[in-house]
Order: structure tokens, then C-alpha cells, then sequence
């Protein structure tokens, strides 16, 4: 297998390249690094796709999933029409005026009799919509709600919460060098699959065949990212907190540590050392089912590297101790000083912020909020979705009765589906802004069709690949499909309607006066404005938080200011402006303690340490009723998120077998390609086995991204695309301080169907 070459074609369903348009800039939506695309589109299709060797992070480089992309922009189950719910369930066909009218009218009537706590916003941008979030958070404000349920509150806000402790704010958002780092240690991820540093495949591939950069990785898994590295640390499942806590007791009990960055960058290390010093290494690494003499090499050798990386994803997040695996993850290259260095780990500058810092809500007078049944804290001003279902399936006065979901489709992708379809059912008021007829959609009261990421202005900018820091505003390819609207309008519309103003909606107020701050958007479209003004304010914010960064990429303080420097930049750079270039010390910039420092000492997760022993003692790894763990949901060849509804645009695993290894299928009595039923104690899939030889005994596999349905053939019912896993998975199996969701540690049992 290797990556896709430049220039390969895409493999449009109905299209010929004859007639094609020039080649047009555009970035691929399907995953977090968005490479920058060229692409020829001809009648409504894209004929060819090719990455674009001048985008500043990918540089020619795609993987097999973008030349799919015609499955993302056409397909049967798009949808052309706003629609609303009838009394027998049925949906009929409404227009906009009398949608958005609607709508306004029951949200501000709900507002009005049960404060803004009774409304939530679930989702705000998906891998390529990142403008989302601006929209979601002008409306919350019109809500007067805080209430913000997003996917990222399933995986990293138990991190956020760690770099609220240790950088002084959830908002620290941090990266990491692996394509400049000699030594990489990779932590419960997959990187061939899911990538999350530019040009992954290449970069895995060159850091495999040199002789002086070393790869570890910490994968139960024998996956193809640890079939590259030099070392695989196959961990027994969800047991990564004492292999971390070994390798933080080897370092500490050896003199390891980096005592020079210690002392003048950081505080609470004795700490760290007392608590360290007690650990048994030999003892945690082998209950993580290694040899102790391994994991002692590989700590030595982490301290030691110069260039050292740590890039740590779902296999930490989504496991038991989520929040702790996190916190000694962190330790490991903050005590070993390999921060805030090129090759290293480090902190990065934001443009329009992604995510926020939240205070402790009990001594901000309102400011910050916690759930109302479940007490849950904002963490990074987001809310997790394990929780949402509880907020509102209850009797309380005060519970959710409205729910906004914008670029999600929760019915699939949040824990525990059943008691999402529950409380959903409940809801007083369901609006869906989607561009699909998602599970989720169809639940709803109201859904409103958007135009795609393809028919409108839209921005790219998670910016990772540090020095260079990017932001990638898309222009329209395509006319939008008739019936649907780019989702500026949907809210600006909407928040007229609410009777918001320019003087009570900043994003009214941005939108009423872009024409008067720059003078260039005179002429341009209404929608373009509506992109450009929230653009605009960044600009300004960015440039004034990091003016010497944003000078370096060649804006100019001269004539109309930095910002509008920078914003000129942006909107005419079709192929992705370089808007920052950072050195890795001013990652100190971003430190935001008032001492500077690094507060390396977190009591609350150091006194969780002790459980670990505990949890040995008390058995808490074996379970006689659900013999197997799951790992629900791993990212594969064919899937990205729930971006694709149209099965034909998986070319492998149509059906997301079920991996498990060829021993456990004959302790089974079973063949590769027999139907099994997989059932934990909140339901069962029934799926295609498949033997998987990088399997451990014990612990099996489900794809993320299936279980969809989409319309079959000639008008038929629809067809599932695939299991639904999270039909598998608790609410309430997640992480005690950020309610992160244990999907990778799924207890089931499994069957013969
Ligand atoms: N192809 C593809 N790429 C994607 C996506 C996609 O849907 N498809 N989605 C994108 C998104 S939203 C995200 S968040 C990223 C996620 O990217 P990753 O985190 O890399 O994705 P996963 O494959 O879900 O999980 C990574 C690894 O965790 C391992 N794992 C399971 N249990 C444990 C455990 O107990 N300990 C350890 N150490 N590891 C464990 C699994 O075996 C798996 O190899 O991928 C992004 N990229
Ligand atoms: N069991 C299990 N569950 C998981 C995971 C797992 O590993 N295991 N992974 C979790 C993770 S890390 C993530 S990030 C989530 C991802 O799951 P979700 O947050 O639900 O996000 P996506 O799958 O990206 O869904 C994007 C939605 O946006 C819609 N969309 C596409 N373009 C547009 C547009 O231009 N406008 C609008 N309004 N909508 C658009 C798509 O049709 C789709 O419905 O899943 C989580 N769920
Ligand atoms: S790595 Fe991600 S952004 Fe790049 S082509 Fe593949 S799916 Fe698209
Ligand atoms: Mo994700």
C-alpha cells in the first residue's frame, strides 16, 4: 500500500474529464489535516482531483480517501428542501421563509418561559467546516445559553483540562513536530489511517527506513503504523496508565529527568518525583502486559533523544483513566524538557478560536456553567456528549428541551444511541443543519438543508504543522443545489427573525459593517461578506496577539494596519495563506501562568495514581459475562467520520468487519466470514468476523464511521450501511472528570449469529 501519487484522478461516479474547468484550489474535508486540493469539475461533478504541491503543509501530498470526494458532493440522500415534521411523523416540504419564521418563533418563546438553560448547540464544524462554530456561538448567545455538546468534548477535553492546569489556560492548544523529530513516540494512534501531522504515510515511511530516528508505539494493536516502527509496546488494552507510570517511575527513579529546564521552567517537580519514586516499575509494566526490561530501554532512550516527539490520540483518550493517560503523557516530555523545541511538543497560536478556557464554575458568579441534572463543568466551553441525553431525558424543570445540531450526527457518533433516540424523541424543539438525511435528521422537528462545503465559502484552519500556521478559506466550486442555503444566511436569517440586531449579535453587528472596514469587499457578494466579516475581526485579534509572527510571513503593518494586511492575504491566497510563522520558543508565549511556569503538579490526578494498585487488586480487568474488550470504532482504509453516506465510496471492508484474532475465533468454533453477534450490556450488533492476526486474544475490533443507512435502489426502504457501534456503548461508561467516552474498551460478549 502506498499513498496515492499527486496526480492520480479521481474516481467520479458518471463523469468525463472532456470540457473539464481549469484546475481550482480547494482543501480535502475529510480529515483534520485538510490537504490542500487541485481539482477540474465539469456538470455538477468532480472530474479530477490531484493535491496541490504548493499548499504549505500537504505539498502534493493526498491519501487513497480524497479522489472519493464526488461521493461526498453527490449522492441520493442530500437534501433539497427544508422540511418539518407532521403529527404522524411523516416530513413535508416547507420553505425557508416559513422554516426560519417558525423556528424563531418556538425558540424564542422557549428562551423566554424557561431561560437559556433549557437550550443546547450540538456540533459547529465538522473536519472541513470549520467556519461553523462562529454560527453556532451567535445563536447560543441569542439563546443566551452556554450549552455547547461537540465531538471534541469526546476526545481531547479531558486534555483541555490538563493544559488548564498546566499551562494556566484550556485554550493552550498543543501540537507536536513528529515530521522534524528523531525520536517518536505514538500513543494509542494510528497515523497510516488517521494521520494528524502532515503527509503522514510519507513521513511514517521515511522515519521507518532511516537508521537514526527511532519510532516507538503503544497500540494493543498490530496495526500498520506499528508494523513501521522499530519498536511496538503492544499494551494490553486500557491498561496504558501503568505503562506510562512506569516509564515516568523509570525516568524519576533513574535521575532521568532534565533538571536544568526543570528549574527554570517549571515548578511542583518534587512532587512529581515523591509520587513517581513510589512506583513499582517491574510490577505496572508487566500487569501492561510487557517486559519491564523493554519499557526501561524506551524511557532511557525517550530521556536521552534530542528531537523527541509524543503524539498521543483516541487509544489514550478513549480508554480507561482517559483524563490521567493524558496528564502522564504530558509528564513525560515536560520532564524530560523535550517542549518548546523544534521536534518536540509545543503550543500553538490560534486563529479563530476553536476552543475557549473555562474557569471553575462555582466562583464565577454565572460566568461559567455546570449541567443542570448532572452538575457536569464546561471544560474549553464545551460540553460532553456522554452527558447530553441525561440533560434531557428527566422530569427537572430546568432540563434541555431544545436541541440545535449543526454538523453532527450525534444518533451515530455520541455514546449510547438508544438513549440518544430516547431523548430526542422528548425534545420540545429539534432543528438539524445538515447537508445529508442523517439518523439525527431524521428524528428531527425542523431540518434545514445546507448548501455543501463545496457550493459556498468555507475555511479550513486547525493549522497543525507547526512553524508555518495556516488558514485555508475555500472558494465556492459548484452552484449550491437548489433548495439549500450556506449556513451565513441560515443564521443571519434566523437571528433577525429572533429580533437580534447588529447591536445585540455581534455577528449581525460584524456582518452590518464589514463593507465600511474593508473597503475591498464593496463589490463582493452578500454571502462572501457574511464569511468575510467574522474573517475580518480575526484578522485583527490575530495580528494585535501575534504581530511578530503574522510580519514574518510577509504582511505589513504599512498603510491599513497588520490585521487588514493579513486579511487581504487571506482572502485572496485561493491555495491557503500562511497567516503565522512561529519559532518553537515563543510556544512560552502561550504558557499562561503568571509566573510563566509549568505547573507540572496536578493533585487531582496524582492522588487518582493510588486506584491504579487498587484496580489490580479488586479485579476490576476481568469480566466473566463480557469475556472480550472492543475497541469501538478505529479509524480504517474507507472511513472518515460520517462525511460519506453513499456505501459505494468505500472501495475495502464494505460491511466493517469485525477483527478478532484467528485464535479466539476457534476457541469460538468459528471461520473467518461468519456472521457473529457482538452484545455488551447496553445492546448487539450483528457483523461479518474476520480473523486479524494483529489482533491480541481478547480484544477485538469495530470500524468508526459505519452505520449509516442510505436510500436503496428505485425508491426501496433504506439500507444500512454497516454496524452502528455506538448502539454497543454507555453514557455512563466515561471518564469521571471530562466524560470522555471509554469507546476503545467496549466489555462485550460474542456469538455466533
Ligand atoms: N481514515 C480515517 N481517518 C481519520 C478519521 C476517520 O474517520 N477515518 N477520523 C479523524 C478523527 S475525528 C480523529 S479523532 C482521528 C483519530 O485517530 P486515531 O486515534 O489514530 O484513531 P483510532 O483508529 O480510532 O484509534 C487509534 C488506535 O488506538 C488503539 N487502541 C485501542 N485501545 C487502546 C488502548 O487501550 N491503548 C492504546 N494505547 N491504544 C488503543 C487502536 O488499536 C487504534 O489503532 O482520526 C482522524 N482521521
Ligand atoms: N464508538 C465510537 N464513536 C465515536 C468515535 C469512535 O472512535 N468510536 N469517534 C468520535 C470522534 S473522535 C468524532 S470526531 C466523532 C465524529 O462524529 P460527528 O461529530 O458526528 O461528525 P462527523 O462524522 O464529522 O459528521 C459530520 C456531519 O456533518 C455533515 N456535513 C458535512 N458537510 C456539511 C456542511 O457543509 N454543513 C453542515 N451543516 N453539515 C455538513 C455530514 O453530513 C455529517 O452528518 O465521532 C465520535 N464517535
Ligand atoms: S490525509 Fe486527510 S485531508 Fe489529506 S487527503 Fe487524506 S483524508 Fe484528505
Ligand atoms: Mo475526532
Amino acid at each position: 500500500m502506498s499513498a496515492m501519487s499527486a496526480t492520480e484522478t479521481a474516481g467520479a461516479p458518471g463523469a468525463t474529464p472532456s470540457g473539464a474547468t481549469d484546475w481550482k484550489k480547494t482543501a480535502c474535508i475529510l480529515c483534520t489535516e485538510n490537504c490542500g486540493l487541485e481539482v477540474q469539475i465539469e456538470d455538477g461533478h468532480f472530474t479530477r482531483i490531484r493535491g496541490d504541491k504548493s499548499h504549505h503543509h500537504s505539498r502534493g501530498y493526498l491519501c487513497q480517501k480524497a479522489s472519493r470526494l464526488d461521493y461526498y458532493q453527490n449522492h441520493n440522500d442530500r437534501l433539497t428542501t427544508p422540511l418539518r415534521r407532521r403529527a404522524d411523523n411523516t416530513f413535508e416540504a416547507i420553505s425557508w421563509d416559513i422554516a426560519i419564521g417558525e423556528i424563531a418563533e418556538r425558540l424564542v418563546a422557549l428562551r423566554d418561559e424557561h431561560t437559556g438553560r433549557c437550550f443546547a448547540f450540538s456540533g459547529g464544524g465538522g473536519q472541513g467546516n470549520h467556519l461553523g462554530g462562529i454560527y453556532g456561538n451567535a445563536l447560543k448567545r441569542a439563546m443566551k445559553s452556554r450549552f455547547h455538546y461537540s465531538s471534541l468534548a469526546q476526545e481531547k477535553t479531558g486534555g483541555f483540562w490538563v493544559n488548564g492546569h498546566l499551562y494556566g489556560r484550556q485554550s493552550a492548544f498543543p501540537t507536536n513536530d513528529v515530521p522534524n523529530a528523531d525520536f517518536i513516540l505514538f500513543l494509542g494512534t494510528n497515523p497510516w489511517q488517521s494521520h494528524g501531522f502532515p503527509r503522514a504515510r510519507k513521513v511514517l515511511g521515511e522515519i521507518s527506513k532511516d537508521p537514526n530516528r527511532k519510532m516507538v508505539v503503544v497500540d494493543p494493536w498490530r496495526t500498520k503504523t506499528a508494523e513501521l516502527a522499530d519498536v511496538h509496546l503492544a499494551v494490553r488494552p486500557g491498561r496504558d496508565a501503568y505503562l506510562l507510570s512506569a516509564m515516568l517511575g523509570t525516568i524519576v527513579q533513574e535521575g532521568l529527568e532534565a533538571a536544568e529546564f526543570i528549574e527554570n521552567r517549571a515548578v511542583g517537580f518534587e512532587r512529581i518525583r515523591e509520587v513517581f519514586s513510589e512506583i513499582p516499575v517491574d510490577q505496572y509494566a508487566e500487569f501492561a502486559g510487557l517486559d519491564p526490561a523493554l519499557v526501561r530501554q524506551v524511557a532511557r532512550e525517550y530521556a536521552a533523544a534530542d528531537k523527541a516527539a509524543i503524539r498521543a490520540d483516541l487509544g489514550l483518550e478513549h480508554t480507561f483513566h482517559s483524563t490521567l493517560n493524558d496528564y502522564l503523557g504530558k509528564l513525560l516530555y515536560l520532564i524530560t524538557g523535550h517542549f518548546a523545541r523544534e521536534g518536540c511538543n509545543h503550543l500553538l497560536a490560534q486563529f479563530l478560536p476553536i476552543i475557549g478556557h473555562s474557569g471553575d464554575p462555582d466562583a464565577s458568579g454565572g460566568k461559567y456553567w455546570r449541567t443542570t441534572v448532572g452538575g457536569v463543568s464546561e471544560i474549553s466551553q464545551l460540553f460532553p456528549p456522554n452527558e447530553l441525553p441525561g440533560e434531557i431525558n428527566n422530569d427537572d424543570p430546568g432540563r434541555i428541551r431544545a436541541v440545535w445540531v449543526d454538523s453532527m450526527n450525534p444518533i451515530n457518533t455520541a455514546a449510547d444511541t438508544q438513549a440518544y433516540v430516547e431523548a430526542f424523541e422528548k425534545l420540545e424543539l429539534l432543528v438539524v443543519v445538515d447537508v445529508a438525511m442523517t439518523e439525527t435528521a431524521q428524528l428531527a422537528d425542523y431540518v434545514l438543508p445546507a448548501s455543501s462545503q463545496f457550493e459556498k465559502w468555507e475555511a479550513t484552519f486547525f493549522g497543525a504543522g507547526v512553524p508555518s500556521h495556516i488558514f485555508h478559506l475555500r472558494e465556492p466550486l459548484f452552484e449550491p443545489m437548489e433548495g439549500t442555503l450556506a449556513e451565513p444566511e441560515i443564521y443571519t436569517r434566523l437571528l433577525r427573525a429572533m429580533g437580534e440586531t447588529a447591536s445585540t449579535s455581534p455577528l449581525l453587528g460584524a456582518v452590518d459593517q464589514v463593507d465600511a472596514m474593508a473597503p475591498q469587499l464593496r463589490d463582493q457578494s452578500d454571502n462572501f461578506k457574511m464569511v468575510a466579516a467574522p474573517i475580518f475581526m480575526g484578522s485583527q485579534t490575530y495580528a494585535s496577539k501575534n504581530k511578530v509572527a503574522v510580519e514574518r510571513t510577509g504582511s505589513s503593518d504599512e498603510g491599513m494596519g497588520l490585521g487588514a494586511s493579513l486579511f487581504g492575504k487571506i482572502i485572496s491566497e485561493r491555495g491557503g495563506a500562511e497567516i503565522g510563522r512561529f519559532d518553537f520558543e515563543e510556544t512560552w508565549d502561550f504558557v499562561r501562568h503568571g509566573d510563566g511556569r509549568i505547573h507540572l503538579a496536578i493533585d487531582e490526578l496524582l492522588g487518582w495514581l493510588p486506584d491504579l494498585e487498587r484496580e489490580i487488586e479488586n479485579g476490576f480487568y476481568e469480566d466473566e459475562k463480557f469475556p472480550f474488550l472492543l475497541s469501538a470504532g478505529g479509524r480504517r482504509s474507507y472511513n472518515a467520520n460520517q462525511i460519506f453516506r453513499d456505501p459505494a465510496w468505500r472501495r475495502d471492508d464494505p460491511e466493517g468487519a469485525l477483527w478478532i484474532h484467528p485464535d479466539d475465533l476457534d476457541r469460538l468454533g468459528l471461520a473467518s466470514g461468519t456472521e457473529v453477534v457482538v452484545e455488551s450490556n447496553r445492546g448487539r450488533v450483528t457483523v461479518t468476523a474476520e480473523a486479524d492476526p494483529g489482533a491480541q486474544p481478547g480484544f477485538v475490533a469495530l470500524p468508526h464511521g459505519y452505520g449509516m443507512t442510505y436510500p436503496g435502489e428505485d425508491g426501496g426502504p433504506r439500507v444500512a450501511d454497516g454496524p452502528a457501534v455506538n448502539i454497543l456503548t454507555a453514557a455512563g461508561e466515561c471518564d469521571p472528570i471530562a466524560r470522555t467516552p471509554y469507546h476503545k474498551n467496549v466489555r462485550v460478549k460474542i456469538r455466533k449469529a
